[in-house]
């Protein structure tokens, strides 16, 4: 079996180094003798891209002259990482392009190594959705997906004496992967107001007038599939001021710096990613954004459906638009006021298209991330749609009002206006009264916010209107490109790569459980993945660990629902225990690497203090000649989807131990998993069915169920007395002595478990999180039984490949269907 499967045949002419040389020399202007890295990834770059450009161009042909059903994904974050390896693998030209570099003097993995991230997002959200449009590529479904181009992406993260410092991410240098249209502008408006008129039928219309103009240009990226010719539209919007050049009427008056303030007020819509995950600041330039983007997309696909020249009736038939969390709901909104007040249908009639062509994704229960916008700042800023949402919220009450006679509360409570100062727009209850479908993101979330935030409108709608779509992970980048090795290895025994297509076929690895053979190269592969990431460690950290160690690794944005606070306290536990222990004691410790990785958002004070918590640790524990390469703890800089890549294939055990009931789904839990490590983890999210699906005896579960959780915080705050974990008292007795540094600046994290109620039950869970760490150590003993357990889960895994998502949105939410690829 070749390291890379072909996927998809070409001419055997058609080698990428030909073309890669002719990039070089002619596109780049280059000479091959004053080639370096960088110059080679473009050639490269521009040789895949190539190929991308034909068979995208095809398949929108195909997709256009067949005219079915389109699915529409909105996402205001698309977290895609590097475009060239995945393009490699997904047109089937890796070996050749590995030798063709090679001739030429370079590793390919170098010249990968050399494209920027394309970090359109914060975390699990946004790279979910790059993931699903992977697999919708795949699949051959007609889908685009539909975001902002951001001129700087998640921030860079630079660690700085133990504290995080937030660098501008400008991505755009250099990147081939986009293509502008400057043809395709869609006019936006903000501001202004409402005028009501009577039309010629004598019907009374709103016009929105005296509107401020800000244009959306389009930016198309090629999504490939995988192992087939499909390949489909992400479009990026862009911001620019109306005009396109700035206001020469005020240059020419002199007024030279407020024409340019205009061209720079329109461009900063699409300037900046907001860096919050779970977390929503209600930013009037945030709500731009939204608009902006739902705007621009609304209009595009109204105007792909007009063409066909179909009666409105039709839209959903040829229409599925899906809302990556609320972040899009404005989208409802404005198809809504497209079809009454400019095409001029009757409310009901719009209103039945606009909920049918729909569908909800939630994301999170946690209250702090849930949307709400002021109503003064939709009055300002979108006139009309404030009014839209107020009949929408009038007439969908009307209905509440004749089901539940008499119940006042009911209605309060469902109302998309909250009655507070100022009053806020309830997003959620506006994405769930406007769309056909309300999904949650794994069993547990789905039916959390079925019995709490949303109980009502089951009440209301019925329990049909609300379903479950586990979250999933594409095998394409997770297994085949972040670990190569393992693929080639789980190829060579099922006998072809028919897997990354049909992830359940992985079921088949359990029959070589017992393969002497394949545990020893399971576990060399293995062996090399941290031996890489050691490397790593060293380069960027300066300090050693030891590659033999087991490495625990907890790597995903800070958060203290995430509990990265509770890891980092184990940590310190065991550097306690280690250091009390006899020299005899040692000899059975199992040496531990505890891997640390994340960006905390800007402002999030008590996620920033938990960063430099750990670097202090980092660095008094790997100081600490008398622990040695007993524990190692490490700060990994500026995580993303790249080093994801790296850190994923190289762990022996992940942390994924959120506070039961609030961590949605997560889906980094099922990469580390598909590449052969074990995890730790609380009942929560995806966690539930990862059991569920490879077994309780291949995870170590620990901590509080979701149904205590609540109990646990009353009691916490109006209980008798508070008695920290014992343990615990004495790691904060470490902290507070100040061997981390002054103890001052960790305050807050000891005071919020001790003295603020403990709201994420970090002593509730200590002990049994400290035990189940030992319960680890003791399995990782007998590498035997470690080896079974890795490759069992792998061989279990087959559930959680987005390929299955997709089926499952397109079957039951989306009813769309793929488009056969014939051999054009
Ligand atoms: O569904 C993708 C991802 C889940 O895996 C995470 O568990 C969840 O925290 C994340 N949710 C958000 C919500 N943000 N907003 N809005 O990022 O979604």
């Amino acid at each position: 079996v070749p390291m890379f499967g072909r996927s998809v045949e070409f001419p055997a002419d058609s080698l990428p180094q030909k073309e890669l040389v002719r990039h070089i020399e002619t596109t780049l202007a280059r000479s091959l003798y004053n080639c370096d890295e960088n110059a080679a990834y473009s050639g490269t770059a521009l040789a895949f891209r190539d190929r991308l450009i034909i068979e995208w161009n095809k398949t929108q042909q195909r997709q256009t002259f067949n005219d079915q059903k389109r699915v529409y994904y909105l996402s205001l974050e698309f977290l895609m990482g590097r475009a060239l390896d995945n393009a490699m693998l997904n047109v089937g030209l890796k070996d050749a392009a590995r030798d063709g570099l090679k001739d030429l003097g370079f590793r390919i993995e170098d010249v990968i190594g050399q494209e920027h991230d394309a970090a359109l997002g914060n975390g699990g959200l946004g790279r979910l959705a790059a993931c699903l449009l992977d697999s919708m590529a795949t699949l051959n479904y007609p889908a685009w997906g539909y975001g902002l181009r951001y001129r700087y992406g998640i921030f860079k993260q630079e660690i700085v004496n133990g504290y995080q410092m937030e660098v501008p991410d400008y991505w755009l240098d250099n990147n081939p992967w986009e293509f502008p249209r400057h043809e395709i502008t869609v006019d936006i408006q903000f501001y202004g107001c409402v005028r009501k008129y009577q039309a010629e039928n004598g019907k009374i219309m709103h016009s929105w007038e005296d509107a401020e103009i800000v244009q959306a240009v389009a930016y198309d990226v090629p999504i490939p599939g995988y192992g087939t010719k499909t390949t489909n539209n992400l479009r990026l919007w862009s911001s620019k001021a109306s005009s396109g050049e700035f206001d020469f009427q005020k240059f020419n008056a002199g007024d030279y710096e407020s024409a340019v303030a205009d061209e720079q007020r329109a461009e900063t819509i699409s300037a900046v990613l907001y860096p919050n995950d779970n977390l929503e600041r209600g930013k009037e330039l945030r709500l731009k954004q939204q608009y902006f983007w739902c705007a621009a997309s609304l209009y595009d696909i109204v105007r792909r459906f007009k063409k066909s020249k179909r009666a409105w009736s039709e839209f959903p038939d040829q229409v599925a638009i899906q809302l990556n969390d609320t972040h899009p709901t404005l989208a409802i909104v404005e198809l809504q006021r497209i079809l009454i007040d400019t095409e001029g249908l009757e409310w009901d009639e719009a209103w039945n298209i606009v909920t049918k062509s729909f569908g909800y994704t939630n994301h999170t229960v946690l209250p702090e991330a849930l949307e709400k916008w002021s109503v003064p700042l939709l009055q300002n800023l979108l006139p009309r749609h404030l009014q839209i949402i107020y009949d929408v919220n009038l007439y969908f009450l009307q209905i509440v009002e004749k089901r539940f006679p008499n119940d006042r509360e009911m209605l309060s409570r469902v109302s998309i206006i909250e009655e507070s100062h100022p009053k806020m727009v309830r997003m959620a209850h506006l994405a769930i009264i406007g769309s056909h479908k309300v999904n949650g993101v794994a069993e547990l979330h789905s039916d959390l916010i079925k019995t709490t935030i949303f109980k009502d409108f089951v009440e209301i709608y019925g329990p049909d209107r609300f379903t479950n779509v586990t979250n999933g992970i594409t095998p394409r980048r997770w297994l085949h490109q972040a670990n190569p090795r393992l693929s080639a290895l789980i190829a060579e025994k099922l006998g072809g790569y028919e897997f990354l297509t049909d992830l359940t076929l992985l079921d088949k690895l359990e029959a070589f459980v017992d393969d002497k053979k394949f545990r020893t190269e399971w576990a060399e592969i293995k062996s090399a993945n941290k031996l890489r990431l050691a490397r790593y460690i060293k380069e960027t950290t300066g300090f050693s660990v030891n590659p033999d160690a087991l490495f625990d690794v907890q790597v995903k944005r800070i958060h203290e629902y995430k509990r990265q606070q509770l890891n980092i306290f184990g940590v310190i536990h065991r550097y306690l225990t280690i250091k009390a222990m006899s020299a005899e004691e040692r000899k059975k410790v199992v040496p531990r690497v505890s891997i640390f990785g994340g960006k905390a958002a800007p402002g999030y004070w008590m996620a920033k203090t938990v960063i430099h918590l750990i670097n202090k640790v980092s660095f008094v524990v790997n100081n600490d000649a008398d622990v040695g390469d007993l524990l190692k703890v490490i700060f990994i800089e500026d995580y993303n989807v790249s080093k994801a890549e790296m850190i994923c294939p190289a762990s022996d055990l992940s942390e994924h131990i959120s506070t039961a009931g609030t961590e949605a789904s997560g889906t980094s839990n099922m990469k580390f998993v598909l590449s052969g490590g074990l995890i730790i983890g609380t009942c929560d999210g995806a966690n539930i069915e990862i059991t569920r699906e490879i077994g309780e005896q291949n995870i170590f579960l620990f901590g509080t169920l979701a149904e205590d959780v609540e109990e646990l915080r009353h009691r916490h705050v109006y209980g008798q007395t508070f008695q920290i974990d014992s343990q615990l008292a004495k790691v904060f007795e470490a902290i507070k002595g100040n061997m981390f540094g002054d103890a001052g600046d960790f305050s807050a994290l000891t005071a919020s478990v001790e003295q603020h109620g403990d709201f994420y039950l970090v002593s509730d869970d200590f002990n049994s999180y400290v035990t189940t760490h030992e319960m680890v150590d003791e399995a990782f003993k007998n590498r035997e039984e470690w080896l079974a357990k890795s490759i069992t889960s792998v061989a279990r895994m087959g559930f959680f490949s987005t390929d299955r998502v997709i089926n499952e949105y397109a079957d039951s939410i989306w009813n769309v269907e793929p488009l056969e690829v014939g051999k054009d």
